[in-house]
């Protein structure tokens, strides 16, 4: 196992650090301290191929001005403050509204703009990168001196661990996640129809037509949100649902996990035979299957299309902040934000 690093020249007064993570399966992890973005992951198909399984650009300058976040760490809080403001101890904050009068993925300058401190290690299971950022007070309208430690680890099981360590002095808001477009077919090979999907949930959050939770948790049973015994994407993308249809036809939905299946989420391709499961600690997950993504863009392997990633978002409910019976987001001062999500690849013949 070994970590490598390489310099990304910006311009003339910025130089961003690029990792690579390899384990002794060859298996490859690349990401950037600027976002903590991650770049590629390359991982075989059922014939040892090995083949990039994430959206990412040709040219790193593009995620400088990136509005799709491909595969940035995200925070303060993940996905749509509704009003850009909520109320806290009874203080009224405001943030920034980048989505129409929301505050999404943190505001106009989030987590995934910065360049992090970055502190390669390796021990005997696996080896890594410490990411590390201090938020100051009221930065981006939050609330609280946040000390932030995003650990991204490979082990020789082909599982990338992402853990989340955080700590406040002011109680706050706070949902970090990561935002990677996952396409299993290899080097964007096709759109993400076919991808074979088990999920384990039974309820996610209904959307309005401004893609803001109504504050009403609907069952899955009987509607293509049904992925508990497993359903192909490309149902919900052709579903002609009000739910699915309000999230430009497709998925942009919070799923409060069950916590019942070993992992919350298991999806496979069954032309390559990947297979990638995650297993987690949060609460729930923003299912986001690339239902607006433009076309167009150079990715390191070919044009951007609609439907080309999805991203797991595991994390907390910022709708928490405005309704009732959605998992907190709140970190207490003095209480340690402790999350983690390992996603690991495989293959089935
Ligand atoms: C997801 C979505 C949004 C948005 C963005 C790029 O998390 O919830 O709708 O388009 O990412």
């Amino acid at each position: 196992m070994k970590v490598d690093v390489n310099n990304i020249n910006v311009n003339k007064d910025q130089v961003w650090k690029l990792f690579t993570l390899t384990n002794d399966n060859g298996m490859t992890v690349e990401f950037m301290n600027y976002g903590c973005i991650i770049t590629k992951i390359q991982v075989p198909d059922k014939y040892g191929n090995f083949e990039n399984v994430v959206l990412g650009f040709e040219d790193y300058q593009d995620y400088r001005a990136d509005s799709f976040y491909l595969g940035a760490l995200i925070g303060r809080v993940a996905g749509r403050i509704k009003g850009a403001s909520f109320q806290l101890n009874g203080k009224t904050y405001t943030l920034d509204a980048n989505d129409g009068d929301s505050c999404l993925h943190g505001g106009s300058i989030g987590l995934n703009q910065i360049v992090w401190e970055a502190n390669p290690f390796q021990d005997n299971n696996r080896v890594g990168v410490h990411l590390c950022y201090q938020c100051v007070d009221g930065e981006a309208g939050f609330p609280g001196s946040v000390r932030i430690q995003v650990t991204y680890s490979l082990d020789n099981a082909n599982q990338f661990t992402i853990q989340y360590k955080a700590e406040t002095d002011q109680t706050t808001p706070l949902a970090l996640t990561n935002h990677s477009y996952f396409n299993l077919s290899g080097d964007l090979k096709k759109t993400i129809h076919n991808h074979h999907l088990v999920l384990d949930s039974n309820r996610f959050a209904e959307l309005d037509d401004t893609m803001l939770p109504t504050g009403m948790l609907q069952h899955v049973e009987g509607t293509s949100f049904d992925f508990r015994k497993g359903r192909e994407l490309g149902q919900g993308l052709n579903d002609r649902s009000w739910q699915n249809q309000v999230a430009n036809n497709g998925y942009d939905h919070y799923f409060i996990f069950n916590h019942k299946l070993v992992h919350q989420v298991v999806m496979k391709d069954f032309d390559s035979g990947r297979v990638l499961t995650i297993k987690t600690n949060e609460p729930g997950v923003v299912m986001y299957t690339s239902n607006t993504l433009t076309d167009g863009l150079r990715f390191a392997e070919g044009i951007s299309r609609q439907y080309l990633g999805v991203c797991f978002e595991t994390q907390a409910s910022p709708a928490s902040l405005h309704h009732e019976g959605f998992p907190s987001a709140i970190l207490q001062a003095g209480e340690t934000y402790d999350k983690q999500t390992i996603f690991t690849f495989s293959v089935e013949e």
